[in-house]
């Protein structure tokens, strides 16, 4: 079962040849994708050999195979985490049932609804970075976007298996439609705002796999611990991908830091403005980089108080983080949970019930979990004997979504008025000349075991392999 068939058209460990109807749905999807991926996908590179990691089989020991591969010939497909036996329905008002191996009529339009969702994120996120690979700090990175991107066109992949297997036609419309959203169109852009956002160089692009695709992390961990078993078990295979990404993130932004740091220290120097005459990045542009991919990403969990929440909790469609190591009656009903709101123009705390907060809950585990990697960048600074430091911002600082929507909170956690925020905004967020800033570093390296200027070399190479060995070759 665990073992993938990549003699087969569509790679897949579902038995697909089994099922002719869904197979040949399937393999008609599967030109269109190919389609966007050539139209949307990373731009100029579809002919490098790129040494990338390919799935062969989903048990936890040694399920990747390295091999230098044409990114359009790379073997999408669709890989389910093995089914446990005697699996239950963990929480909410069918706990205790047996896990559902189909749809339960009842709950169709909300599985649907939360597949669709998390299935238009994914090619989003490779839209976002199509350019990237035109201004690659070095052939690493390169490899490990491409990497990304393969990887975030397989889930994709994953998503568009379950509409097609569970939701008839219906499922085979989204599936469709997932193709023609894209990212920042005016006329019919992807679902949820962060991912509408540009992902312009190599910073933000760090940013967003440190940040955004960790909310990939929770949410897909949400939806692992959900009663429709073949979510759960598709999920459970996604994250096991989702690791890389969040490392390539969080050893990107410490890279980063740590070549400023040495450029400072060699220097003796603090001030921005001549940090940046050696061409590597201010700590105080870092900073607000963060501000604003933890400000655009903790949006993503919803709002504060949700009935949809509510209703996909207690319905066992999507559970909590870590849902069954929790020791609580699994129902909530009754609980209570503290958020916050604006009262006298300050931010107060409130407990409302526990079911209608847990996007606030999910959102919470999020910040403790993307708060210990900034504690882990300033350790770097710590080293290099620097005073400065790294934070996160407040949890209302420029909020899109929920009840702090279009207040004025500083990174701080004070209500200030709109001629403060357009005083100060200046030093909390990318501004356009930051921005230009930024631009003006990105370089294309591509010589092996060469960097960019503003970056530090990894500490190790992919799969074991040398810094300097080459991860990408151009044709
Ligand atoms: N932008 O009741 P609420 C990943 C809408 S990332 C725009 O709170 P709910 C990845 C909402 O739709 C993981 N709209 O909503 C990472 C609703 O609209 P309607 C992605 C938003 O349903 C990197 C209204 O506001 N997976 O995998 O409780 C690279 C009221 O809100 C936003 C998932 O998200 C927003 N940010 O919560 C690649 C999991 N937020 O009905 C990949 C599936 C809310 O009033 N999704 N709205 O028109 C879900 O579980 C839920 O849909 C959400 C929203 C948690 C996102
Ligand atoms: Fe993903
Ligand atoms: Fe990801």
């Amino acid at each position: 079962m665990s073992s993938i068939d990549y003699s087969e058209k569509i790679p897949n460990n579902v038995n697909l040849s089994e099922d002719r109807a869904l197979q040949r749905a399937l393999e008609h999807w599967q030109p269109n994708y190919l389609q966007w991926w050539q139209d949307m996908g990373p731009d100029g590179s579809q002919n490098f050999d790129v040494y990338l990691r390919t799935a062969i089989s989903t048990t936890p020991e040694g399920w990747a195979h390295f091999g230098h591969v044409k990114m359009p010939d790379y073997r999408w497909g669709i890989f389910l985490a093995a089914q446990e036996e005697g699996r239950q329905v963990n929480f909410g008002e069918h706990k205790g049932e047996a896990a559902w191996q189909d749809v339960p009529g009842e709950h169709r339009a909300n599985l649907r609804r939360i597949i669709v969702t998390q299935g238009d994120t994914e090619p989003a996120s490779v839209e976002q970075q199509r350019h990237l690979g035109l201004t690659a700090p070095s052939q690493y990175d390169l490899r490990n976007l491409f990497q990304i991107n393969v990887e975030e066109g397989r889930h994709l992949w994953a998503m568009v298996y379950l509409l097609h297997k569970y939701f008839g036609r219906d499922g085979r419309e989204e599936a469709e439609a997932m193709l023609h959203r894209h990212s920042g169109s005016q006329d019919n852009p992807r679902i949820l705002e962060a991912f509408n956002e540009e992902t312009p160089d190599w910073l933000a692009f760090y940013m967003f796999t440190y940040f955004t695709d960790r909310d990939g992390k929770f949410q897909l961990c949400a939806l692992a611990e959900s009663g429709f078993d073949p979510l759960s078990r598709t999920c459970r295979f996604m994250l096991t991908e989702e690791a890389h990404h969040m490392f390539v993130g969080e050893s990107g932004v410490s890279r980063t830091i740590q070549r400023t740091a040495e450029i400072m220290k060699q220097h003796g120097i603090e001030d921005p403005e001549q940090v940046r005459q050696h061409g590597v990045i201010d700590l105080q542009t870092i900073q607000r980089y963060l501000n604003f991919h933890f400000s655009v990403t903790i949006d993503l969990f919803g709002a504060d108080q949700s009935s949809n929440a509510a209703t996909f909790y207690s319905a066992g469609l999507k559970g909590r983080y870590e849902e069954t190591k929790r020791a609580d009656d699994h129902a909530l009903k009754g609980d209570h949970y503290k958020i916050l709101e604006v009262k006298d123009g300050k931010l107060v705390e409130k407990e409302v019930p526990m079911l209608n907060a847990l996007n606030e809950v999910l959102r919470d585990d999020y910040i403790k979990d993307s708060i210990a990697g900034i504690n882990r960048w300033n350790k770097v600074l710590e080293k290099a004997g620097l005073s400065f430091r790294l934070q996160a911002p407040h949890k209302a600082f420029n909020r899109h979504i929920g009840s702090f929507a279009g207040m004025r909170v500083s990174p701080d956690g004070r209500m200030i008025s709109e001629t403060e925020w357009q005083g100060k905004v200046r030093n909390w967020l990318p501004s356009e000349e930051d921005r230009a800033y930024v631009a003006s570093l990105m370089g294309r390296v591509v010589e092996p075991g060469k960097m960019a200027n503003w970056i530090a070399p990894p500490a190790i190479g992919i799969n074991r392999q040398s810094v300097d060995f080459e991860y990408v070759r151009f044709n």
